[in-house]
């Protein structure tokens, strides 16, 4: 197995961390989004979206991070990441997307430099969008806790697909220095998560192609 990634992405560390929980390793190949790579003619062929993460497993080539949780949680079911169950699952689904969907496409790379490159926001205007939009998205991920939560992790007493995509979402917002008092319900989930080894293994810094935040 092998997966092309990025360290600081979070889309990265979200199929990191699923990796981490069901036991299994994959070769890491780091591809430097910042430099653009991205967008290689040799990366193109892999991923022709031009987005990190991608995995390979037995001659299937991936992309979409919450497709690759997916297609794990079929292969590789223990633990399982995405319940059965049709509430617990359409629950974990609603807030898995509301980050992944709703919260991370407005501050992704692409963004944030045609933000700067072709509109002309300065970094303080850019930084100002990145913290609306996760005031936003965090916001209402705190709702949906606040309603629905009832363990450790954001659903019960068991890491699901929610606990993936939350965790490398709140590293990226403090990262760009954004305020997270606002988040209780977030933030206790966040430091129960950070003392399981699936969850610290797959940090940004503890990655092969770490180069500083
Ligand atoms: N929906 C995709 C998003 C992937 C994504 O946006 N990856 C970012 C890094 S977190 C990326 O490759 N950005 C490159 C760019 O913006 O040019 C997924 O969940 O895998």
């Amino acid at each position: 197995m092998k997966l092309y990634g990025f360290f600081n992405s979070s889309a990265s560390y979200r199929v990191r961390i699923a990796l981490n929980l069901k036991g299994l390793s994959a070769e890491s190949e780091g591809i430097n989004i910042r430099n653009g790579l991205q967008h290689s003619a040799e990366y193109s062929s892999i991923n022709p979206a031009g987005f990190v993460p991608t995995l390979e497993d037995n001659g299937l080539r991936l992309g979409q991070s919450l497709a690759i949780i997916d297609y794990l949680d079929r292969r590789y079911p223990q633990p399982q990441l995405i319940p059965e169950a049709a509430v617990l699952r359409a629950r974990v689904l609603e807030f898995s997307y509301l980050i992944a969907c709703d919260l991370h496409p407005l501050n992704n790379l692409r963004v944030l430099r045609y933000l700067q490159d072709e509109s002309g926001l300065d970094e303080t205007r850019k930084n100002q969008w990145y913290a609306h939009w996760i005031a936003d998205g965090l916001g209402k991920a705190e709702e949906l806790l606040r309603r629905h939560d009832g363990g450790e992790w954001c659903f019960g007493n068991a890491p699901t697909l929610a606990d993936c995509c939350l965790i490398p979402q709140l590293a990226n917002a403090s990262r760009m220095n954004c305020d997270l008092d606002a988040y209780p319900l977030l933030n206790a989930v966040a430091a129960h998560a950070l003392k399981h080894p699936a969850f610290i293994q797959a940090a940004p810094e503890r990655q092969s192609d770490y180069v500083g935040s």
